[in-house]
């Protein structure tokens, strides 16, 4: 018997967390659209299943048998993917109504959704030097366009999914989160992916110049995917039933990015700055107060750190002529550590 279903699992976060499950000797059952041959990352000893979760059949028969259910499905991308195909991203609707709806049903003890700092309201985004954003932000309601709506829309499910039929439901808010194995061309990409790749293209072909969206003012924090992978499983093993930051709170502008991928490759680059580029929300950071009150923990990778990983993976990449949906790494898991507590 699977012990955890993971969904997602051949995307970014989805392939690392089904990886530090399988370290742990957690039963895996891991599931994504995508052939197997795509999946970003595979882990020995795992039930691998290609199946399409917006069809409520299809998630009946994975959730069937599981303990645990985290629900880290979606279309999605970075700004220059979800700005165009806010459709696309709302129907990812279907997958988080038809899970919680088998999970009730077949009695599964612990459901995780992967929510997004996309939730929060525009208002509360609109300059540079932001105020952290704090959970209570979300409300009243004007989230990103599209994918955002359907976020908000899906944590309300999960809470009244709680509330009406007992289910226990763990949400987490995730701030850009970055690392290797992740989406770095193709359109889907975010900035830390899309400004490590420009910066390796540009020492690769030894071009001095790179394109930068924006001005280069606007502000973001940056989740590196180890901190993202254990607060998941911290948040999913609490008791805490409200919706949290996962996030780091280092904020920086877009310059400060770009400084940081120039500095670990050792080049200095003009900017071409792109004005008429997806720009999104003019400054976002998380407030980790609540987090750390009532979990006694948050993101502490620093973005240098982070960074020197993931600009290092992509650069092997590139070199190598790999494309980021070329599906790849196959991980042997190491002996069973301890599973992370608060
Ligand atoms: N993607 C990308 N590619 N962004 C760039 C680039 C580039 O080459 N150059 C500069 N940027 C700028 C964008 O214009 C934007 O202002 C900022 O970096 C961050 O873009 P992003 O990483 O694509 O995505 P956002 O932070 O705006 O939004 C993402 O937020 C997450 C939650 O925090 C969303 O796309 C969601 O994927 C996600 O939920």
């Amino acid at each position: 018997m699977a012990s955890c279903v993971v969904t997602g699992a051949g995307g970014f976060i989805g392939g690392h967390l089904v990886a530090d499950l399988v370290r742990q000797g957690i039963d895996v059952r891991a599931v994504d659209v995508k052939p197997l041959d795509r999946w970003y990352q595979t882990s020995v000893g795992v039930e691998n299943l290609t199946l399409d979760l917006t069809d409520r059949d299809a998630c009946r028969e994975v959730v069937r048998g599981a303990d645990q259910v985290f629900n880290l499905s979606a279309d999605m991308g970075g700004i220059g993917f979800i700005e165009g195909n806010k459709a696309l991203c709302m129907l990812s609707v279907l997958i988080n109504t038809h899970l919680l709806m088998a999970a009730r049903d077949e009695g599964v003890s612990r459901y995780f959704y992967a929510s997004s700092a996309c939730v929060y309201a525009a208002d509360k985004q609109e300059r540079p030097d932001i105020d952290a954003l704090q959970e209570s932000d979300a409300y009243p309601a004007m989230p990103e366009d599209g994918y955002g709506w359907e976020k908000l829309f899906s944590e309300r499910m999960c809470r009244h999914f709680h509330e009406d039929f007992g289910l226990e439901t763990r949400v987490a808010r995730y701030h850009n989160i970055y690392g290797p194995h992740g989406t770095y061309e193709g359109g889907r990409e975010k900035a830390p992916a899309a400004i490590c790749r420009k910066v390796a293209a540009a020492v690769l072909s030894g071009d001095d110049t790179i394109e930068v969206w924006g001005d280069g003012k606007q502000t973001r924090s940056f989740t590196y995917v180890d901190d993202c992978v254990t607060g998941t499983q911290i948040i999913t093993g609490s008791d805490v039933v409200e919706p949290l930051n996962l996030g780091s709170d280092e904020m920086v502008t877009i310059d400060q990015l770009v400084d940081i991928v120039e500095e670990i490759a050792g080049v200095r680059l003009r900017r071409k700055y792109v004005m008429d580029a997806p720009q999104g929300v003019r400054g976002r950071s998380s407030d980790n107060s609540l987090i750390v009150e009532k979990l006694g923990w948050a993101p502490s990778t620093s973005l240098a750190e982070g960074l020197e990983a993931t600009y290092a993976w992509v650069f092997d990449q590139m070199q190598a002529g790999r494309s980021s949906d070329e599906g790849s790494a196959q991980v042997v898991p190491s002996p069973p550590t301890a599973t992370p507590t608060p």
